[in-house]
């Protein structure tokens, strides 16, 4: 997701990804990978290194009434095919160069209209509730979009233990600020560190998660480790990664994507089949499918519709 002139670029802004993927399955039907293709030699293919994920199992994971009876999106495109500006603009280079990006030790400060400031281990906020799976459609406002089987709870658990004030009417989130680790942050092209937020009300709805985990597993680092959001019914990019800071206003705080360009990331930036910001929104790609399908409004998730009765969502994009 470039920062662009708002061209229409239609469906061709997916097509690479497909012959991409394509190319993928091809060579992984021969029991090679694009690492061999790459033209490295069988060492670097049987090191360790090469291993897809280094993840731990979650334990005790629960059913959620939430999740979709879709077809869950290979693990492999899930994890291969990554915006993560903070590494690269590349999606396929996050799963390289995040490797070695540390998790821990973790912690998120959790500040603003709260009755003090804490700060919280990542470790103690993992067991604030029993970790659920959720599968659930994600939505990226390029126009793909995927299927995953994410692990965590709902953000109100967090949420409940703040204690934010009567005061606070929004959230704002804050990922990682590291330039030695994230080599996209010596370069200007957002303004780091990535912020995004969301109307407390959409924080509380129980379908809004903080998820650390994906496919049983810990997440993988590109997927935005140790923990972000996902919220399933706006485009992928208000699913903030790697949050360190968790902030409490009464006033609608500033998101990077939304300074970079807000006529096309809007605060809100609800899936909306009839609101075309960024190029047409009618449409997606499931990463490995061919044929485009359509976008369903709030991405599907209707029973979010009464967060926003009474507002023009074209206007409230
Ligand atoms: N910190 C941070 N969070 C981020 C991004 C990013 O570049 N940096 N990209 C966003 C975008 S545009 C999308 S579509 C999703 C992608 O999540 P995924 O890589 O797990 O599919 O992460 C979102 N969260
Ligand atoms: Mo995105």
């Amino acid at each position: 997701m470039l920062i662009k002139p708002t061209t229409d670029i239609r469906s061709s802004e997916i097509t690479p990804k497909d012959v991409y993927l394509n190319r993928r399955n091809f060579l992984a039907g021969l029991g090679l990978s694009t690492v061999a293709a790459a033209g490295l030699g069988m060492k670097e293919l049987l090191s360790p290194s090469t291993k897809a994920l280094a993840t731990d199992k979650i334990a005790g994971i629960q059913k959620s009434q939430f999740s979709t009876t879709e077809k869950i999106t290979p693990i492999n495109d899930v994890s291969h095919y990554n915006n993560y500006y903070e590494f690269s603009t590349e999606k396929e280079e996050p799963a390289k160069m995040a490797k070695d990006f540390r998790t821990r030790p973790w912690s998120i400060t959790i500040d603003g209209a709260v009755p003090k400031k804490q700060k919280w281990d990542i470790d103690a906020i993992m067991k604030f509730a029993a970790p659920e799976e959720r599968i659930y459609r994600h939505r990226c406002v390029e126009g793909w979009s995927i299927v995953v089987p994410w692990v965590g709870f709902s953000l109100s658990e967090l949420i409940k233990r703040a204690e934010s004030l009567g005061k606070a009417k929004f959230v704002q989130f804050t990922s990682i600020l590291d330039m030695t680790q994230m080599p996209g942050q010596r370069q200007r092209i957002l303004d780091w560190p990535y912020t995004e937020g969301l109307r407390m009300d959409e924080a509380m709805h129980p379908l809004t998660l903080l998820c650390f985990g994906m496919y049983g597993e810990s997440l993988p680092n590109q997927d935005g480790a140790p923990i972000r959001l996902v919220v399933p019914w706006k485009y992928g990019f208000k699913s903030a990664k790697a949050i360190v800071k968790i902030s409490f206003t009464d006033h609608q705080p500033s998101t990077t994507w939304n300074e970079a360009n807000p006529h096309d990331f809007g605060f809100y930036s609800n899936v909306n089949p009839n609101v075309d910001r960024y190029h047409s929104q009618a449409h997606e790609r499931r990463l490995g499918e061919f044929r485009p399908r359509p976008t369903l409004m709030f991405n599907g998730y209707d029973q979010v519709a009464g967060l926003y009765s009474g507002m023009d969502l074209a206007k409230n994009y």
